[in-house]
């Protein structure tokens, strides 16, 4: 081999070697090594996790002022973390007993009740029992605990007086695509639980016979603002709930 054909092998091997192309001693293609892992990817969601919930009133006199009672309050918090959707209620569904107790006198004994059978079924692992918001208070805040087993949240609470309304939130999903949900404000409905026709806040005790179905509170408009359960003008919702991942 003269010198002119040695030096060319000698050039060519050497840009190959540059370039990746062909050396038995250069490094694999990074693509065909093992993927290192990263920690963060590797992190798997908590089983269980704790929430921070805050239940704030924006039901005044100024925004629903079509017979706005005297003494407006909402009746203690009840509810749960569960695993199957309307554990407690269903729209468009009869109302149970607990239900139309909370809704008609704010008294949550037999939706406990309700709530632990549940639990003896295995819908369930975690209560709710909370105050309301009364006096001067605007909002009331609470803990609760849910896993990836019960992370369907369900609230109700009294719309107080009232004949039959309560606001609540159904089934709210937690945990969704493999990630718990870490912060959300959701504007809270009022529902009529069809066990009482009254229509007014303040109306005496009418009984509904038989009971209707659970609905959007509507009214005519000479008895209350409401219309599927908002403002009937505004949209505006008389209160709401934050929710935040504390663990
Ligand atoms: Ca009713």
């Amino acid at each position: 081999m003269n010198r002119v054909i040695k030096s060319a092998v000698l050039y060519i091997s050497l840009f190959l070697v540059a370039c990746g192309g062909s050396s038995n001693t250069e490094q694999q293609p990074t693509t065909n090594s093992p993927a290192t892992p990263v920690l963060s990817e590797i992190t798997t969601p908590a089983t269980s996790v704790v929430y921070q919930l805050t239940f704030t009133r924006s039901w005044q006199n100024s925004n629903f002022p079509t017979n706005f009672p005297n003494n407006s309050h909402f009746s203690p918090v009840v509810g749960l973390t569960h695993s199957q959707p309307n554990a407690l209620f269903e729209l468009d569904a009869l109302a149970s007993e607990g239900v139309i107790n909370m809704a008609e006198t704010g008294s949550k004994t037999a939706l406990k009740n309700e709530i632990s059978t549940i639990q003896n079924e295995g819908g369930s692992n975690y209560l709710i029992d909370e105050g309301g918001i009364s006096g001067n208070a605007t909002s009331v805040t609470m803990t609760f605990e849910a896993s990836q087993t019960f992370s369907l949240l369900t609230l109700v609470s009294m719309v107080a007086p009232s004949p039959d309304w309560f606001v609540a939130v159904n089934s709210l999903p937690l945990f969704n695509n493999n990630t718990w949900l870490q912060n959300q404000t959701i504007q809270l409905k009022v529902y009529d639980a069809g066990s009482d026709s009254g229509r007014h806040f303040s109306s005496a005790n009418l009984a509904t016979t038989p009971p209707e179905k659970i609905t959007l509170l509507t009214s005519e408009r000479a008895d209350s603002d409401f219309d599927l359960g908002v403002h009937f003008t505004t949209n505006a919702h008389i209160g709401f709930i934050e929710i935040t991942l504390l663990e």
